[in-house]
This record gives C-alpha cells, sequence and structure tokens, in this order.
C-alpha cells in the first residue's frame, strides 16, 4: 500500500516504511512522542492545505489513550489512518 503525495518542486509516492520513518523524522526532541506541533510539521511536508485540521483528526483517531501526542505504539495506526484516507490528505 502506498499513498502519492504532492510536495515541493513534485510529487512521490510513499509506502508505509517511508510515510513512517517521515514521522519519525519530525520527533524534533527525540523523546519517541509526536506533538501536536512535529505532527503539524508531517503534514506540511506532505503538502496538506489544512494541517492543524489534519492533526486535531490524526489525534482523535490514533490518539488512542488520549494523551495529545502520538508515541511510537500509536504511530502503526496513524500510518494506516494516513495511507487510507490518501488522496483526501490534501
Ligand atoms: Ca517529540
Ligand atoms: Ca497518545
Amino acid at each position: 500500500m502506498t499513498i502519492h503525495v504532492s510536495t515541493k518542486p513534485g510529487s512521490m509516492v510513499l509506502t508505509a516504511e517511508q510515510l513512517k520513518a517521515i514521522f519519525k523524522e519530525q520527533d524534533a526532541d527525540g523523546n519517541g512522542r509526536l506533538t501536536r506541533e512535529e505532527l503539524r510539521k508531517v503534514y506540511e511536508k506532505l503538502g496538506s492545505r489544512y494541517p492543524d485540521w489534519r492533526v486535531r483528526r490524526s489525534l482523535s483517531h490514533a490518539d488512542t489513550n488520549g494523551d495529545g501526542s502520538i508515541s511510537l505504539d500509536e504511530l502503526d495506526e496513524l500510518v494506516k489512518y494516513v495511507l487510507k484516507i490518501g488522496y483526501n490528505l490534501h
């Protein structure tokens, strides 16, 4: 399963593993959790026009323990969600 994203200057096709790597890269403080701010950077990078809205949707979908951030355990669920929304990402 892959996702097609439009980024500048071109577009790319990402697998689940590549997508997961992008999320992990944006864990700027390296604490194994993606905060709202870190998630926002991922969606900006993926070319989303409404990154804040995407962050809210992501948290309501994948933040299973409700602490307001995505842990590595929850990241698999988030990646599945992003792959599922596919073209609607933007
Ligand atoms: Ca972090
Ligand atoms: Ca969480």
